[in-house]
């Protein structure tokens, strides 16, 4: 559940990056720092061992526009891929509320998705929450590798449910559907927001189209 201040007038939002070891989250988290203008973003906190792989979270902040006179943020998060750290992962999913799945598109990553896709899902389960309740999309990363399996496969492994969410072919580290991802989800969320409050207009794009947040 989003955290509603009436008295501050604001809305927050927590989004997770979820996806298997070195898939590329704390990369999306990066980028998406760097291209946001400072008047509408915090910080990025990392907390990694000293190979840079992500040993608690990274935490981005970011303030998006405000709408009928609430100021909307969202809290932006990566778990930590390696198997050992699953009890962070449950941490950081706490009072989650949207998702962004990303997976590694290597074949030799193809069950390290899967793996950690259901591993999401009973995390979640934990906290008495349903993926299929909950607003996601999915970020198929690493499409410039030549050892890269094509997308519908991946479609096909983690897009099979009932409902079919959006999914997004990326390269994080230069920035390709960064945004797109994130803005699918943050449409989810504030359109799903809109029909349980009456409150607010579906309509705020945190990275403009695309690639770019306001800065080049
Ligand atoms: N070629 C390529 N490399 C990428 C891409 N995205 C990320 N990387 C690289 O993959 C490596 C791992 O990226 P991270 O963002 O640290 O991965 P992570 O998912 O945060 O890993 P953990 O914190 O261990 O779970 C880094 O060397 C990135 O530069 C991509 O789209 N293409
Ligand atoms: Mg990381």
């Amino acid at each position: 559940m989003p955290i509603i201040n009436y008295a501050s007038k604001e809305i927050q939002f927590k989004v997770v990056y979820y996806g298997p070891a070195l898939c590329g989250k704390t990369t999306n988290l990066a980028y998406i720092h760097s291209r946001i203008p400072e008047a509408h973003r915090g910080d990025l906190v990392s907390l990694a061992t000293a190979a840079d792989r992500t040993l608690f979270f990274d935490f981005l902040p970011l303030n998006a526009v405000i709408l009928q006179g609430f100021k909307t943020k969202f809290q932006l998060y990566t778990v930590p891929g390696q198997v050992m750290y699953n009890t962070t992962r449950q941490l950081v999913l706490r009072s989650v509320d949207g998702v962004v799945f990303v997976a590694d598109s290597q074949w030799e990553k193809i069950a390290d998705n899967v793996d950690t896709f259901r591993n999401l899902e009973e995390n979640l389960l934990k906290q008495n929450l349903l993926l299929d309740d909950l607003p996601y999309v999915l970020q198929f990363n690493k499409r410039d590798l030549e050892n890269a399996a094509p997308a519908g496969y991946l479609e096909y492994l983690l897009n099979n449910r009932k409902r079919r969410v959006p999914s997004f072919e990326a390269v994080a580290n230069s920035g390709h559907n960064v945004f797109a991802a994130l803005d699918a989800v943050t449409q989810l969320l504030l359109h799903r927001f809109n029909k349980e409050h009456q409150l607010l207009q579906p309509k705020t794009k945190l990275g403009g189209h695309g690639e770019v947040a306001g800065t080049t």
